[in-house]
């Protein structure tokens, strides 16, 4: 795993993201790959409901959900000692391990995902709360990126509405206005990472290329934040309209 330094963190703090090269190894990432395969096969289908967001085709995987409680090796993963540590800087405090979780985009197939922010689903105050976005396949520019508002996390909480968006159920009440050109666009190598705050806006296209988009997150919060009743509601709503996420 890539060595922690200073400079990363006032990137982060800075513009609310940041790119991770060589987060995990090429073995790391095969042995990723490998393991998500195997529980889509062999166990997602006894598994509940909230595991997972299927593609419209109700065949496809658009996201794994709580890997961390159904799967003792992404479970593991999260919990490493090494990434603990050098995750707590970030989120100013003990890391807990909240999430571990799949954003498929397969080719043709993969769904975008509306603009949003990330504390409107975790609903935690302060938001010393973020992401590792993993990635296990190239991500080019074709196939789907992540984009970044640089410095959206300064200005905390923008209104909200349920997108209707199975898996992304609440987004923003309106887009950025900055502009596609100007965001940060994460182009990432098998294994290269973005780490985000839970209040970066973000978004991302569908894959209309044959290549696939396979992102593994790891979410984590620091252990003084607490939940935002206020944000919460707001959640609710959204997630009862399209649920498990
Ligand atoms: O993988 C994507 O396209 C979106 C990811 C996302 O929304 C997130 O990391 O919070």
């Amino acid at each position: 795993m890539n060595a922690y330094t200073p400079q990363l963190l006032t990137d982060y703090e800075h513009d609310g993201v940041v790119l991770v090269p060589h987060f995990l190894s090429a073995d790391e990432v095969a042995a990723v790959r490998a393991e998500l395969e195997r529980y889509i096969r062999d166990d997602l289908a006894a598994q509940p409901n909230d595991a997972r967001t299927f593609e419209k085709d109700e065949t496809t995987v658009r996201n794994l959900w709580r890997l961390e409680k159904y799967n003792s090796f992404f479970r593991d993963l999260g919990e490493r000692a090494d990434i603990i540590a050098f995750i707590a800087p970030f989120v100013h405090g003990a890391p807990l391990l909240v999430g571990v979780e799949t954003f498929n985009k397969t080719a043709r197939i993969g769904s975008g995902v509306p603009y949003h922010q990330d504390n409107a689903y975790f609903c935690q105050t302060p938001p010393d709360m973020l992401t590792v976005w993993i990635a296990i396949d190239a991500v080019t520019e074709a196939n789907g990126p992540v984009f970044f508002v640089k410095g959206s996390h300064k200005d905390g909480m923008q209104p909200t509405k349920p997108s209707g968006v199975r898996g992304n159920s609440i987004g923003m009440a309106e887009p950025s206005s900055v502009p596609l050109s100007t965001q940060f666009c994460g182009l990432l190598a098998p294994g290269d990472a973005t780490i985000h705050q839970c209040e970066t806006i973000h978004h991302s296209a569908p894959n209309t290329t044959d290549f696939s988009r396979l992102g593994l997150l790891l979410v984590y919060r620091g252990s003084h934040t607490q939940t935002d009743p206020k944000l919460k509601e707001a959640y609710a709503v959204a997630v009862n309209a399209t649920p498990p996420a």
